[in-house]
């Protein structure tokens, strides 16, 4: 028995090892609410899902790169690190020399795991940057919509980044109204480490002392039962059209602040207009938003009423805009905020993404964490994100982003590090297409995810547990020294390993390890921190060797946050960095883009898949795709918890009794879940928690393909990215919109496929002694 800490984006903890390598977590002291997807955690020891070896496809390893139909259904080859390290550098080399280093793919996007030192992204992006850079992606899946919008509209993005602190909430916030609400599986989890998880001891100290909630959602489980509450469950898609409403009752009622929009805002007159039909000839009333989002016109009259005269705070779930248009929701919210006047006053205005995750309403620290340094990437490419299949099925072809117009690049090869896109990407059938394109596809990860069974190149990384490292996040209040719990499983290898034998081969070795062991680096990041950042914050910091002896740090608190305080009460000097120095409720910059998709102030637009449009007549259902409970996103999945919620080894799909009863369907039935674009299967949970006519669903099961497509299935296990539709939120944001989708539900019939993706490809684990190709 030995005992050793370390760090996941949901929790510290400590391990106690068995002899037999097995172990069990005890989750950190200092947290308050652990997380049960610590029950996960064990599953990374042992050899379920893992790669043990480096891995080839056939076609690759003998017919040489190129595009290939046969990628994500070929056969696997175990090969040794040594002769696969060669030929990828001759790859790399010929890449390189033939494409630039704009034709490698280094976005690499993904969660990866907790670490500042072993930060898969960090890694791959410092050893790209060492051999003359790569194409890269910019903003994420979680936010895209967002990060376009908020420079734009309120000049920065510390509305989801450092919105007013949840200390400040507690105290004074009197209504709390939450689009997409306040989910308590989401705040388990945040970017980097989560020590501690206290945001439902604020909430619940913030009903104690008498503040009231408003959960607008499809999903009455989007907030604490605790907190009573109200639930509009308006109809998913259709938030925009409810905030506009809210607007106009303030503004014919005469409760709008009018002294605040005057000192603060910019565009008010056009979208005052708006409201009152100006671009339409129809004016957005309560009625007219009742048409659409099934929520009563009084409920809504009433609502406004309230709001107006309580110290009140709007949360808009970032959920709300990962959906089609989904720069609206969060834009319109932000008007309303204005309309109210209460931005910048304690508990009041607006916030994005609170209980989003753990870490967003917990005061950002402003100084810098021990950080891995990448160097320069003279690449000037970049693809929005959620961009990537048609990057890959369209070079050279235009696309529109943020009032520019662009061209996709030629992507020659993909390397991907610390994520998985056959887990974060819609469309799953396209994103296939898509990795057939490129000359090559590398893909370094612990576990024989479906990235790693679409590559040509599978390197087995080791996880957190197999390594030392420094834990940190920007929410987070410790810096935590990450022991190594277990020897790496099989033949797995640091990433920095593998990365730096691949950069000697490419004459690049100094520049990435500027001759440092790994060993030497986590000391090295710890020491530049102490002497530097540490210092100026005032962080009594150790040295190294007695800080991995005591195994954690605790770092002073930042102060709580008012956000906008000081621009409230005098915009003329903190002014905002919009073009207008004020809040945009109409905004000249983007307007002169022409964009219809996004103009020049928040409008409704009727979504091409939603309850109300001619698709719904073949899918009558409206599938929420939303962030899993049980593990985060695909990381884990055959662990204890996410094991726990399946039903006969399928996701499960939560649906309205109703709608169960006029399809004939019971609990822990096994469904097909249909859109326009593909099919799974699925475990059914009957629930009254939903709105009738909504199905859920979350992200993250592996994608399982089935052979042969029994019945027409395309994965016989419950990934929801075969549902989704791959097309962004606009062409301001292209932003994922992976959140919804309209689909149907019926039983499944038939022999049902075995869920065998939690193991290894066949081929591959028969293939040992290693086949070698001669
Ligand atoms: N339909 C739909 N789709 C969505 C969403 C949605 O709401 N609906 N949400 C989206 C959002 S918000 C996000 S952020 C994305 C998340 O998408 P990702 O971040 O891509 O998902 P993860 O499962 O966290 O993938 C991380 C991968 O890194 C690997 N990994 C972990 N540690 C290491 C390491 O040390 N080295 C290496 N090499 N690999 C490692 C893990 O095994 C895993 O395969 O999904 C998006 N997809
Ligand atoms: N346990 C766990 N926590 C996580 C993650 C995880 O994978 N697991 N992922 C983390 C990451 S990377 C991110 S970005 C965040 C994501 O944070 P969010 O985007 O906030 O999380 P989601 O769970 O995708 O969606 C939140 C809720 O929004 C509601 N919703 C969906 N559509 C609509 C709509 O049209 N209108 C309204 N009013 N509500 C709607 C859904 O009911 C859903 O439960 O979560 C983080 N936290
Ligand atoms: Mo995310």
């Amino acid at each position: 028995m030995s005992a050793a800490r370390s760090s996941t984006h949901w929790g510290a903890f400590s391990a106690t090892v068995r002899d037999d390598g097995t172990f069990d977590v005890t989750p950190h002291p200092a947290d308050e609410e652990p997380s049960a997807l610590l029950a996960n955690v064990p599953a990374a020891a042992g050899t379920r899902a893992r790669v043990l070896r480096p891995h080839v496809r056939r076609g690759w390893w003998e017919d040489g790169p190129g595009p290939d139909p046969r990628r994500g259904d070929d056969v696997w080859l175990a090969v040794g690190w040594e002769e696969v390290l060669d030929r990828l550098a001759v790859e790399f080399r010929r890449v390189l020399d033939l494409h630039g280093p704009a034709g490698i793919f280094g976005g690499s996007y993904g969660w990866g795991s907790a670490g500042r030192f072993h930060h898969a992204q960090s890694q791959v992006h410092r050893f790209h940057n060492a051999l003359g850079g790569s194409t890269r992606s910019v903003t994420t899946y979680s936010h895209g919509a967002a990060e376009v919008l908020l420079p734009r509209v309120l000049g920065d993005l510390s509305l989801l980044e450092d919105p007013t602190s949840w200390s400040v909430v507690e105290e004074h916030t009197d209504l709390l109204v939450c689009f997409g609400g306040l989910p308590a599986k989401n705040s388990a989890v945040s970017h980097g480490g989560a020590t501690r998880h206290p945001v439902r001891g604020h909430l619940r100290r913030a009903r104690r002392r008498g503040a009231r909630f408003v959960l607008v959602s499809p999903l009455r489980d989007d907030l604490d039962g605790e907190l009573g509450g109200d639930w509009l469950a308006p109809v998913p898609g259709t938030d925009t059209a409810l905030v506009l409403a809210l607007c106009q009752v303030l503004v014919a009622e005469d409760l709008h602040d009018v002294d605040f929009l005057r000192r603060c805002c910019t565009g008010t007159e056009q979208f005052l207009a708006s409201l009152e039909g100006a671009d339409d000839g129809v004016a957005k009333t309560p009625e007219w938003a009742e048409a659409i989002t099934g929520v009563p016109a009084a409920t809504v009259r009433a609502l406004a009423r309230d709001m107006a005269a309580s110290r009140t705070l709007l949360t808009v779930s970032w959920s709300l805009q990962r959906a089609p248009f989904g720069e609206q929701p969060l834009w319109a919210a932000i008007a309303l905020a204005a309309l109210l006047g209460q931005i910048g006053l304690p508990g009041g205005g607006i916030g994005h993404g609170y209980s989003s995750t753990g870490g967003v309403g917990s005061p950002m620290r402003r100084h810098a964490l021990p950080t891995l340094p990448q160097g320069r990437n003279p690449v000037r490419e970049r693809i929005p994100v959620a961009r990537i299949a048609d990057a890959l099925l369209h070079p050279g072809e235009e696309y529109d982003f943020d009032g520019s117009r662009r061209r996709y690049p030629d992507l020659r090869l993909v390397h991907w590090t610390g994520g998985n896109p056959f887990h974060h990407h819609q469309d799953l059938a396209r994103l296939r297409r898509a990795f057939q394109r490129p000359d090559t596809v590398l893909v370094q990860d612990p576990f024989w995810t479906a990235t790693a069974r679409h590559a040509d190149v599978v390197l087995p990384s080791t996880t957190p547990l197999e390594r030392e490292d420094l834990g940190a996040a920007r929410y987070d209040d410790h810096l935590h020294a990450m022991d190594r719990v277990l020897e790496p499983v099989g033949e797995a290898r640091d990433d920095y390993d593998v990365l730096a034998a691949l950069a000697q081969r490419l004459g690049a070795e100094e520049a990435f390890t500027e001759g440092r062991t790994s060993a030497q680096w986590v000391a090295h990041l710890y020491e530049s921190w102490r002497a530097g950042p540490a210092v100026r914050a005032g962080v009594a910091a150790p040295p190294y060797a007695q800080f991995r002896r005591a195994g954690s740090l605790r770092l002073p608190p930042a102060d709580p946050v008012v956000l906008h305080a000081g621009f409230r009460a005098d915009p003329g000097r903190f002014r905002l960095r919009t073009p207008s120095g004020r809040i945009e409720l109409h905004s000249a910059t983007i307007a002169s883009f022409g964009y219809d998709d996004c103009p020049g102030h928040p409008v409704w637009r009727e979504p091409e898949e939603w309850l109300g449009s001619p698709v719904a007549a073949r899918f009558p259902l409206h599938l929420v795709a939303n962030n899993p409970a049980t593990r985060l996103h695909s990381q884990l999945d055959h662990g204890a918890a996410s094991a726990a919620s399946k039903v006969r080894g399928r996701e499960p799909l939560r649906m309205h009794p109703d709608d169960a009863r006029e399809r004939g369907l019971a609990d822990g039935d096994v469904v097909v879940v249909r859109s326009r674009r593909g099919s799974c299967l699925a475990g059914l949970v009957v629930s009254a928690d939903l709105r009738p006519r909504v199905v859920q669903m979350s992200t993250g099961a592996w994608f399982d393909p089935v052979a042969g497509a029994a019945a027409g299935v395309t994965c016989g296990h419950g990934n929801v990215n075969v549902l989704t539709a791959d097309v962004g939120t606009s062409r301001l944001g292209q932003g994922c919109t992976g959140q919804h989708a309209l689909v149907e539900v019926e039983a499944f019939r038939g022999a049902l496929p075995a869920v065998t993706v939690h193991d290894a490809p066949v081929p591959a684990a028969s293939s040992s002694p290693m086949a070698h190709p001669s």
